[in-house]
């Protein structure tokens, strides 16, 4: 397609899943995240579609130096998938301010950073579209995950004033909010906790997430697939 995508978060997870499934249908794809060793090895698998730009979105300069990178090498951007994000497990009156900092700077600030950067590039680009990674957390409250939950439950009122602000300008503001996911994700979780919780479930593939976006963002200009929550079919609640 020739289109331009910056991928948060793309060193792991459904950021990889997305870069690789987006590369596949065309799209030119700028890995963000901290770790380069993980972008260099996905960019060496995706070729000459990848650009990898470390980038820490807690840090506002690196969000400026990132977007400034896509404008000068491609001249603007066709999408943000806004996907970085983190949680803390474990009783709110045992968490630590520092947890609640590190996962608000991440999940909202690093999101409001990213699409502000990106608003200018996304101007005039039939199609443009903002993706943002919330939660079923962004809707129901998931006991040990509080802070995550405040920070997901942010970004669906966040997402709801942007796409009535950007929509008249035919930019498309989108959200996805995946269950339960085969990744790195959740902090403080014994990994075997984890890994029978995703059993039991049979947890979603980064894959599965990652299609929802190619779907909503293949869809004609004119067409704003507002929001998939995608969730294990075992996973009843949340
Ligand atoms: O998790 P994981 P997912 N600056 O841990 C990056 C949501 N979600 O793929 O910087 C820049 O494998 C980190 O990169 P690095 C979840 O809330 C998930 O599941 O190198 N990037 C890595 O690439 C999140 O919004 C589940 O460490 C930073 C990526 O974030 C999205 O899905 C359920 C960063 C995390 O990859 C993707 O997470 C759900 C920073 N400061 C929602 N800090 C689930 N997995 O079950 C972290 O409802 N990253």
């Amino acid at each position: 397609t020739g289109k331009v995508a910056v991928v948060t978060g793309a060193s792991s997870g459904i950021g990889v899943a997305a870069a690789r499934l987006l590369v596949a249908e065309g799209v030119r794809v700028v890995l963000a995240a901290r770790r380069r060793d993980r972008l260099e090895a996905l960019a060496r698998e995706l070729g000459d579609a990848a650009l990898v730009v470390p980038t820490d979105v807690r840090d506002p300069k690196a969000i400026e130096q990132l977007f400034a990178t896509v404008q000068q090498r491609y001249g603007g951007l066709d999408l943000l998938f806004n996907n970085a994000g983190l949680g803390y497990n474990g009783p709110f009156a045992e968490s630590l301010p520092e947890e609640w900092r590190e996962t608000i700077e991440v999940n909202l600030y690093g999101v409001l950073h990213c699409t502000q950067a990106a608003i200018p590039l996304l101007r005039g680009r039939p199609g443009a579209m903002i993706s943002t990674v919330s939660s079923v957390g962004g809707r129901y409250g998931l006991p040990g995950w509080s802070v995550y939950n405040a920070t997901k439950f942010a970004v669906v009122g966040f997402h709801d004033a942007l796409r009535k602000e950007l929509g008249p300008e035919g930019i498309r503001v989108a959200l996805i909010e995946p269950g339960a996911v085969w990744t790195e994700w959740g902090f403080k979780v014994p990994e075997e906790a984890m890994r029978q919780r995703r059993q039991e479930l049979d947890a979603l593939h980064p894959e599965d997430v990652a299609q929802a976006l190619v779907y909503s963002f293949a869809q004609p200009p004119h067409v704003l697939v507002e929001e998939i929550l995608v969730r294990p079919v075992k996973q009843i609640v949340p």
